[in-house]
């Protein structure tokens, strides 16, 4: 027995408002499709987050009924469970996997007891539960009970050992049902398996495709695409099977050299045989204007598909230190600290500008003083 275990497609997804992105992400879809018909396998395993959205555009309506009849006529059951991005957010709306279930392309798991059989293999499954039902899930779980030895358990949910900050996780591995062999999850998207004891796995298929620059590094490790449970014997083994995506890649251009470094970028690139690649800049050295650094970074349109400033930390050339910025502050003491340190006027200077403030009103002293600072000192008679 073979089965496909895939997640967070996000069909209509369209990263950057980018038609291209969203082509991107239905292709990569069509790619699984093709994985799970040429390995032959028995049923394919969806973990959330199918669509996007909860009312997903048109397009990927279509794309997804496309790349499901392709699997019907396969012979091939595609099993599947709802996320966080797909699941209903108002009380009269419905899961779109309904329409899909409607048509006889899907298996729809809305009753978590009830498992979905593939020969010795019994597939349970819980759509995605959000923090404030918490409690229920708990619920579902210590009901939840494998009535054969080969199972697989479907989540969607943040797991503590993967997000560990508050109100990004739901449960951790200890809150698991015991007894199942496979625990196939969504939600998290870099590829990671978990050994548990008595060789059950758990198991985070990843999204397909990058959603999100923090991804970049999980699939420059490990890759993207499905993975192929092989259940032939009583314990699960694993495969990754990889997909060919559009590349993103994190770049730093340094302000003091932006020619030179957007040069060797354009060099590094221009060569580039597949989809021209997402570039996530960071930005170092001195800020410079705005309309200056978009009409030099504009030059990557030639080999990027679509760049952002994504960490922006250059400096600015006057900022200074503050940290001995009086604590007990007066406007006379942020003046005097201005002056002193950062546009360094002597303090003495600093005290006769204070002084001259103070006075304002007294016309002629302040004309006095300020001589005084300028070092003009020969007493001209007042006009
Ligand atoms: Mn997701």
């Amino acid at each position: 027995m073979h089965i496909l275990h895939i997640s967070d497609t996000h069909l209509g997804k369209r990263q950057y408002n980018l038609d291209s992105r969203e082509n991107d992400v239905y292709e990569v879809f069509h790619q699984l499709i093709n994985i799970a018909i040429k390995e032959h396998v028995d049923a394919v395993v969806h973990t959330g987050d199918f669509f996007d959205v909860n009312d997903p555009p048109n397009k990927a309506e279509v794309e997804a009924v496309k790349g499901l009849k392709r699997l019907k006529e396969a012979g091939i059951p595609f099993i599947v469970i709802a996320g966080d991005h797909d699941s209903p957010k108002k009380n009269y709306a419905i899961y779109p996997q309904k329409l899909l279930e409607e048509f006889e392309l899907i298996k729809f798991l809305s009753k978590p007891t009830t498992p979905y059989k593939l020969g010795d293999i019994s597939i349970y499954g819980l759509s995605h539960i959000p923090n404030v039902a918490r409690e229920r899930l708990k619920d579902v779980f210590s009901n939840l009970k494998p009535e054969t030895k080969k199972s697989i358990l479907l989540l969607h949910q943040g797991l503590k050992e993967i997000l560990p900050y508050e109100g990004a996780w739901q449960i951790q591995i200890a809150d698991l049902p015991k007894n199942f062999t496979y625990y196939a999850l969504g939600h998290f998207h870099s590829r990671k398996i978990m050994h548990l004891d008595g060789g059950r796995i758990v198991e985070i298929a990843g999204s397909p495709d990058i959603m999100r620059e923090e991804e970049i590094e999980g699939y420059e490790k490990d890759g993207k695409g499905a993975t192929l449970i092989d259940f032939s014997g009583d314990l699960p083994t694993i495969q990754y099977i990889n997909v060919d995506i559009r590349k993103q890649y994190v770049i730093n251009i340094d302000t003091g050299k932006i020619k030179d470094d957007i040069r060797k970028i354009k060099e590094k690139y221009k060569n580039n045989n597949s989809k021209k690649p997402i570039f996530h800049i960071i930005l170092s050295g001195i800020t410079i204007p705005k309309d200056e650094l978009m009409r030099q970074l504009r030059e990557l349109n030639e080999v990027a598909e679509h760049w952002r400033i994504y960490k922006d930390n250059t400096k600015r050339k006057e900022e200074k230190d503050t940290s001995d910025l009086p604590n007990e502050t007066t406007i006379e003491k942020l003046i005097f600290h201005y002056l002193t340190k950062v546009a360094h006027f002597s303090e003495n200077d600093a005290k006769i500008v204070l002084d001259i403030i103070e006075k304002a009103d007294d016309r002629a002293y302040v004309k006095e003083h300020l001589r005084k600072m300028i070092g003009v000192e020969n007493d001209h008679k007042e006009n």
